[in-house]
């Protein structure tokens, strides 16, 4: 079976001229559980959402060495994780729907795989300011006002908070991406005091890949160009794989889906080489690469993604030159990619995925002798052509590949010394975990589709703390039957795992992997709603 699996994915990776040098060893990692989120699903749900434990989307540790993660999970609660205590207290919640005490009536969670709180970050110089951004997702649609009710947060003011307009996207919307900017006037405690303020609103055509990741570059100091500049991964809203003409969405420049952006979110930052945005509520670079070009919206720094959901900006411990901003695109028909982003680029989606060209019936085909697509700015304006930028990794939806690209990091950290120069990311439905090496990654990001860095199959070793052989580390393929076990003894009804993909059949783990401040790596799965810490990573052959 094992070696079935490997046979399949060493013929994915014969797809393609690869650049592997020298052998590359097999990596072993050691996983210990963390902590187990607070059960937000049901037990016995049916849906591809609703059987999640909990849906926990992202981990931030706290800037300046206090001992506390900020933890969102995407039906509603955003959670203090005490990394000392592993004691988590509900912080903010979002789910303000008919019977919920949340923040916001129009919350959208029950539904699409990203829809809730999708995302939270924190300012770069939250120490000084108690700032931090969060994603979340709204049903325009659902009645009430779209502004926060405080009723379960006297602490939270709300004088002067006003909505901002939605930033217009071509054809009819059924959801909108909401970026706020909170301050909390005291960081020491862990409840909330302070005020909040609307950024941007980005409506989406469908309930699936929606305004997700916000990061910033983590190398960058006060004084830097970078400083507090925050980049933001916006989902294509499904816009890409329709038939009808919202269907360039992801190609136009007048729109912010299928894009990644470049903004400052602090109207007091970067005054002299940045203008103040549309709905005057951020700032945006002078130096984004769009900003002279008529109709083009001013805050994208590269396009043509399907749903850029995780973004990592790579720190190349031994030359900073190589430190890249990498975004993990899900892909729709064929391939699930990994992007080195660069300004201005165009990534091809909708009319490439992967290394290949796609055509209007979703398959894909050979790229064309001339490799050139229109620089679409409006439906009818191009700004000349433009080649695409291919990416540095992909993998099939077949079997020894997976469904749906998770979260990926270049390992930064201590404790794993065999994970150095390691990019390793994971599958969210299969559980899988691979890594490539970043060298290879940078190699690859030649101009050239046919080369790319190869995968290598990372295998888990665990120790059930609650199964018959606890006691025993055991050696698995993947996440799935983790979360499996995990999602089992904490009461989850479902056979094998809620939901269903094409590669990973029966159940999803939903698989992530996530670093510390440090840059050590944890990996957690919604479905069992279980956070677990890399304790050890083992190399042999
Ligand atoms: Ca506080
Ligand atoms: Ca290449």
């Amino acid at each position: 079976m094992r070696a079935m699996m490997r046979l399949a994915a060493s013929l994915i990776a014969a797809t393609a001229a690869l650049l592997s040098a020298a052998p590359s060893p097999n990596v072993t990692l050691e996983l210990r559980d963390y902590v187990e989120f607070p059960v937000t699903g049901l037990l016995d749900g049916k849906g591809q959402t609703d059987g999640m434990l909990a849906r926990i989307n992202s981990l931030r540790e706290e800037p300046g060495g206090a001992p506390r993660f900020f933890v969102n999970d995407l039906n509603g609660p955003l959670y203090i994780l005490d990394k000392a205590t592993k004691r988590i207290t509900p912080y903010l919640d979002f789910n303000g729907r008919e019977g919920h005490r949340g923040l916001f009536h129009k919350f959208s969670y029950e539904v699409g795989y990203a829809n809730g709180l999708n995302s939270v970050q924190f300012d770069p110089d939250y120490r000084a300011n108690g700032r931090f951004y969060t994603v979340h997702i709204e049903d325009p649609a659902l009645p009430g006002s779209a502004a926060p009710d405080n009723s379960a947060y006297p602490n939270l003011s709300v004088d002067g908070y006003t909505t901002t307009r939605p930033i217009p996207t071509p054809g009819s919307i059924q959801r909108e991406g909401v970026l706020i900017e909170w301050t909390d006037t005291n960081i020491a405690n862990a409840t909330f005091e302070g005020t909040a303020r609307e950024l941007m609103r980005v409506p989406l055509n469908s309930r699936i890949h929606t305004l997700a990741d916000v990061q910033f570059d983590p190398t960058a100091r006060r004084g830097d160009s970078e400083w507090r500049v925050m980049y933001i991964g916006c989902g294509d809203g499904g816009s890409g794989e329709a038939r009808t003409e919202i269907r360039m969405n992801p190609q136009r420049l007048d729109t912010l889906v299928g894009k990644v952006l470049r903004i400052v979110p602090d109207l007091a930052e970067h005054q002299s080489t940045s203008t103040v945005s549309d709905n005057g509520r951020y700032r945006i670079p002078n130096d984004n690469p769009f900003v002279s070009v008529a109709g083009a919206r001013k805050e994208i720094w590269a396009y043509g993604f399907r749903n850029p959901a995780r973004l990592h900006f790579a720190v190349d411990l031994d030359d900073p030159k190589n430190n890249r901003w990498i975004a993990n695109s899900i892909g729709l028909h064929t391939w699930e990619t990994v992007n080195v982003v660069h300004k201005g680029a165009n990534y091809g989606y909708s009319l490439r995925e992967g290394n290949e060209a796609l055509q209007r019936d979703n398959k894909t085909t050979k790229l064309p002798d001339d490799d050139s697509i229109p620089v679409q700015v409006t439906d009818t304006i191009t700004n000349g052509s433009v080649t695409p930028t291919y990416p540095v990794i992909q993998y099939g939806h077949v079997k020894g590949g997976g469904d749906a690209i998770g979260s990926g990091f270049l390992y930064r950290g201590k404790l794993l010394p065999a994970l150095r120069g390691k990019y390793v990311f994971t599958d969210i439905s299969t559980g899988r975990v691979w890594y490539a090496d970043y060298r290879e990654m940078l190699a690859a990001d030649d101009g050239k589709p046919g080369t790319l860095a190869a995968t290598h199959e990372i295998k888990l070793s665990w120790d059930d703390p609650h199964g018959a052989s606890h006691g025993e580390m055991r050696l698995y393929d993947s996440m799935f039957p983790i979360a499996e076990a995990a999602y089992h003894f904490r009461g989850g009804k479902s056979t094998h795992l809620p939901g269903l993909a094409l590669v990973s059949g029966e159940g999803r783990a939903d698989a992530h992997v996530a670093v510390d401040a440090a840059g050590e790596l944890y990996v957690f799965t919604k479905t069992d709603g279980v956070l677990r810490v890399v304790t050890r990573a083992m190399t042999g052959s």
